[in-house]
């Protein structure tokens, strides 16, 4: 079976670049492939993507060398395996708040005995190869994203099931879940606090902690913080802040910081 690439990088103790689709469409998916991410994930909960969308957007990537992820509506064992089918190599889960939320989504991406995974791996044949079966709970990643306040109350049990790579923190619903508001670089001492202690608790597991985050330069300083997993925004993010920068170049004005986005 193909290796997946990112889980190799991940292990080797370097970081992960991740390249975050929100528009439906193969061609920004094959361009946002071709730039140099580590991976790039396929957003099916807050991208206006669907099942129907995301295929021939895996299609797309695999003319890269970017690993393709997606990251699901919502814990439902039958998009996790369908998305698994079309040849995702790692899922991003919203929403883990409780360790049965965890140990579900971990199932859900394994075959028995370790999990419910149905056979019928489809086009992940394609992309694995048709060795699939025999590697995929071994190549297959499992992010849980903690974003609520029941995710922060449970998350030493969460971080403790086996089969659970790491954890990937959305910032925007984590902030409204400790009343603050929505966004990807809060100067809010309590979530500042909060994205430190799911780091280093992540860390102490020897589990990957990841994070959404507004820009490279955001997501630079992650990666100095120690996240092992980062995503400079998404692609229509990305194309509004560039087509800002290019507008305001011709008119010869500075942008003012908050043409900045959120990383949406
Ligand atoms: C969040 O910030 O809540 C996210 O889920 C990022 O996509
Ligand atoms: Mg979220």
């Amino acid at each position: 079976m193909r290796e997946n690439a990112i889980r190799k990088k991940l292990a080797a103790g370097e970081s992960v670049i991740n390249g975050w689709l929100a528009i439906p469409s193969s061609y920004s998916a094959e361009v946002m492939g071709h730039q140099g991410f580590d991976s790039v994930t396929v957003d099916l909960q807050h991208g206006m993507i669907g099942m129907d969308a995301a295929l021939p957007m895996f299609q797309a990537l695999s003319s890269t060398s970017a690993v393709p992820l997606a990251r699901v509506p919502w814990n439902d064992p039958a998009q996790i395996m369908k998305l698994l089918d079309s040849g995702a190599y790692g899922i991003i889960c919203p929403m883990i708040s409780t360790v049965d939320d965890a140990a579900s989504f971990v199932s859900s991406c394994r075959y028995p005995p370790k999990g419910q995974r149905s056979f019928g791996p489809a086009r992940a044949l394609l992309y694995g190869g048709a060795d699939y079966y025999s590697g995929a709970d071994r190549e297959i990643m499992t992010l849980g994203m903690i974003e609520t306040q029941a995710g922060l109350d449970n998350l030493d049990k969460i971080l403790s099931l086996e089969g659970l790579d790491g954890i990937y923190i959305g910032p925007n619903d984590l902030a409204l879940a400790l009343g603050s508001q929505p966004k990807s670089e809060s100067d809010d001492p309590v979530v500042i606090q909060a994205v430190a202690h799911i780091r280093e608790r992540a860390k102490a597991h020897g589990k990957i902690a990841g994070i959404f985050c507004s820009s490279g330069d955001a997501a630079a300083r992650r990666v100095k913080e120690g996240f092992q997993m980062v995503t400079p925004g998404n692609e229509a993010a990305l194309l509004s802040t560039a087509a800002k920068a290019a507008i305001a170049a011709i008119r010869g004005v500075t942008l003012p910081a908050s043409a900045a986005g959120n990383g949406y």
